[in-house]
């Protein structure tokens, strides 16, 4: 009872704009609290308005710099901002992180702005999954648009931007001989691709090696942006393979000095078109059953993780492996024996 109480209150005032609310209902979520999800349950029905934009890339090309940029500039077009920024594991970015939070303290000061970043504590999933809950609660108390900062490494990290409205994908010259989002399979989400530290040399080339992909990859379909295997939502190839040129979407690329300001008015431009566009092609209603098939799946699958790790005698799954090992079972047998104990 006193739970029920503690976060209905929490809900209304975080409801009703308190920021100390947010932060607080923030740090529950973050810690997975026991009334985490009787909290994220109450705000759901409040959600739904904010517009979502993914900001990944390898470390160092500019994100938060960039993020902080454009959180500014969405201000100065009269729109209310949090931001979500992942840290990143690596401990060679500790130093870079440090700077993160100097530079993002730049915009303190403006209710109208809110700035939150994630621990990466325990697994990546889980990490992803607080991310995803953390973008409900700031949903929930009205922000107009919602920055989320991810390092753009791996699958998983990209995840966590790929569950947004707009992803973009941040680039930056000299960074190596390659593009970096190539090497990594990120360029396939970008709805946006952004050449930032335009002011270094070869970022002639990082901007034609771009072109060049998106050249090959022509009018394809869209990269499947839901991984999941319980629940299977299709994507209506409808967008890109529209003859009508009007609803389809261009990705192209855009250049920023986000230390100086440079294009960034152009960068947020874009972002609102790709909003616009999203709404007037239907393809809104297909990302937003993406992101609530992705939610639910990573609530089921935890669940059935928790359940499976609490029902097995500790010790049980290390003899079950030993056995299949000396071929006394298999590994298919084993399985069903223990589902079925479930
Ligand atoms: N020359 C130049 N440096 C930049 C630009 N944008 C960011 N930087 C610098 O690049 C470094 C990494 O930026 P940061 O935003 O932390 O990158 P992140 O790791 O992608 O978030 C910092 O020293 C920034 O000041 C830019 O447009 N031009
Ligand atoms: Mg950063």
């Amino acid at each position: 009872m006193a739970y029920a109480q503690s976060v209905a209150a929490l809900a209304s005032a975080l409801l009703a704009g308190d920021r100390l609310a947010l932060a607080r209902a923030l740090s529950r979520v973050e810690n997975q609290t026991e009334d985490a999800a009787a909290l994220l349950a109450a705000l759901y029905p409040a959600s739904g308005r904010a517009h979502i934009v993914g900001i990944t890339g390898a470390p160092g090309t500019g994100k938060s710099t960039l993020v902080t940029a454009l959180a500014q500039r969405y201000r100065q077009a009269g729109q209310t901002v949090a931001v979500v920024a992942v840290d990143p594991t690596s401990p060679f970015t500790g130093g870079a992180l440090l700077g993160d939070r100097v530079r993002m303290r730049s915009l303190a000061g403006d209710p109208g702005i809110f700035v939150r970043s994630m621990a990466t504590r325990g697994s990546l999933g889980g990490l992803s999954q607080s991310t995803g809950e953390a973008v409900t609660l700031l949903d929930a108390a009205g922000f107009d648009r919602i920055l989320v900062e991810t390092v753009g490494v791996g699958q998983a990290e990209v995840e966590i931007a790929s569950t947004a409205h707009t992803t973009l994908v941040v680039e930056a010259p000299g960074l190596g001989d390659e593009v970096q989002a190539i090497k990594a399979g990120i360029l396939e989400i970008a709805d946006i691709l952004v050449v930032n530290k335009a002011d270094r040399p070869g970022v002639d080339r990082t901007v034609r090696a771009l072109e060049m992909m998106l050249d090959i990859e022509g009018d394809g379909p869209r990269a499947v942006r839901h991984h999941g295997q319980l629940l299977r939502v299709e994507s209506p190839p409808r967008t890109r393979e529209a003859k009508d040129p009007a609803l389809r979407w261009q990705v192209r690329v855009l250049q920023t000095v986000a230390s100086a300001g440079t294009g960034v008015e152009e960068l947020r431009e874009r972002v609102e078109l790709h909003r616009r566009w999203l709404h007037a092609s239907g393809e809104f209603t297909t990302r937003e059953q993406l992101r609530a098939a992705h939610t639910l799946e990573t609530l089921l699958r935890a669940e059935l993780n928790r359940r499976i790790a609490a029902q097995m005698p500790a010790g049980h799954l290390a003899e079950v492996v030993d056995q299949i090992c000396r071929r006394q079972t298999d590994p298919y047998s084993a399985a069903a024996t223990l589902l079925a104990a479930l």
